[in-house]
């Protein structure tokens, strides 16, 4: 792979300033908005406090693919990539790939996880209910009698 890298002399680009810039303006124009339900945690309430208390420059998070982030995780704190490593993670996300954490363990990795844990595969309850009538399809990451859902250990 190296040698297949120099050849080709491949220039790896890390500047993100005009993203960045443009995530800037789209702030701006779409304020984060949420609301609130007793005692229920949003995930854009978690995720918004993670931002708080964590430096961005710091703060390596992923989007897109499922069971990506956990891995990707590791590769980070492995690479040095950040003071802070956090894997922001979906409970239908995690479970793909949550045997890395025995790779955590074994290597005594300081990943930190936060973990939106609302026992859906959300984003498909969603388009179930939309357009679906609400029938799921395995959607439901607990029980499927719904006596005890499952838990998620308190990771530290
Ligand atoms: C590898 C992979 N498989 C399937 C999908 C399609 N997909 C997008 S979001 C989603 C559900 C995500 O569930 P979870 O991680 O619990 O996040 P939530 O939507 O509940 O916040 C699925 C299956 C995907 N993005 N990546
Ligand atoms: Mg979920």
């Amino acid at each position: 792979m190296n040698k297949i890298l120099e050849s080709k002399e491949v220039r790896f680009k890390f500047d993100f300033s005009a993203r960045r810039k443009e995530l800037d303006e789209q702030k701006k124009e779409y304020p984060l908005s949420y609301k609130m339900f007793e005692d229920e945690i949003p995930p854009q309430y978690a995720i918004q406090i993670l931002n708080e208390l964590t430096d961005d420059e710091k703060t390596i998070i992923g989007y897109g693919s499922l069971g990506f982030r956990l891995p990707a995780a590791i590769g980070d704190v492995v690479a040095n990539l950040g003071d802070i490593v956090v894997d922001s993670d979906g409970d239908g996300s995690f479970i793909m790939n949550v045997q890395e954490l025995a790779t955590i363990k074994a290597e005594n990795l300081h990943v930190k996880v936060l973990l939106i844990n609302n026992q859906y595969l959300g984003m498909i309850m969603e388009l179930e209910e939309r357009y679906f009538k609400a029938n799921r399809a395995d959607s439901y990451l607990g029980d499927p009698l719904r006596k005890s859902p499952i838990g998620f250990p308190q990771l530290e």
